[in-house]
């Protein structure tokens, strides 16, 4: 593989588009003839992670193993892509410190910020979690009544233009351009 390996971190709130980006951003990759893989928090819950739940030491222990696993897939020099609410900042933090002294070659963490407003996602509502959140069904839920740090330092800002959220194919072609400024691609 001549390809430089790294860890595209995907953070948001639920039904913000991180899986849709995923997915979209993989498809593109391969079709640029990249080999990339996608780590879902959602489904790693159903196996790597499935003795773990949503209290904030379960979300750290979540997160430190996609961020462990993501590092393997990125000094194996894949684009590794992490969809994950991963909403605590400290978490976030500790996955880039994790990158950064990966010693097969100089893999690193790009942050994405899926920054689309809770009302937005929680209009969408895809699994109806965020109605079972108000209706107080769901405990902890991030955005409801636990806490969504947005990341400082994100290299890349997913964002609506004038009340309109961006495509898929838009979304990933952003990454895309990030990634081929950058020497990844
Ligand atoms: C947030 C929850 C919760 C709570 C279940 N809070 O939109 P989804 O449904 O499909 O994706 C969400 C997923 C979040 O898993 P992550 O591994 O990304 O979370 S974290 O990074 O915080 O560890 C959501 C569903 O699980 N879900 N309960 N209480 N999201």
């Amino acid at each position: 593989v001549n390809q430089q390996g790294c860890l595209v971190w995907i953070t948001g709130l639920s039904g913000s588009g991180k899986s849709t980006l995923a997915c979209s951003l993989n498809r593109e990759l391969h079709s640029r003839g990249k080999l990339s893989y996608v780590l879902d928090g959602d489904n790693l819950r159903h196996g790597l992670n499935k003795n773990l739940g949503f209290s904030p030491e379960d979300r750290t222990e979540n997160i430190r193993r996609v961020g462990e696993v993501g590092k393997l897939f990125a000094d194996a020099g894949l684009i590794c892509i992490a969809s994950l609410i991963s909403p605590y900042r400290k978490d976030r933090d500790a996955c880039r410190a994790l990158m950064t002294d990966a010693n097969f070659i100089e893999a690193m963490l790009l942050s994405v910020l899926m920054n689309i407003p809770l009302d937005v996602c929680e209009r969408r509502d895809t699994k109806g979690l965020y109605k079972l959140a108000r209706a107080g069904k769901i405990k902890g839920f991030t955005g409801i009544d636990d806490p969504y740090e947005p990341p400082l330092n994100c290299e890349i800002k997913i964002e609506q233009k004038n009340g309109v959220c961006p495509t898929p194919c838009d979304m990933a072609a952003q990454v895309v351009s990030y990634l081929d400024g950058n020497g990844f691609l």
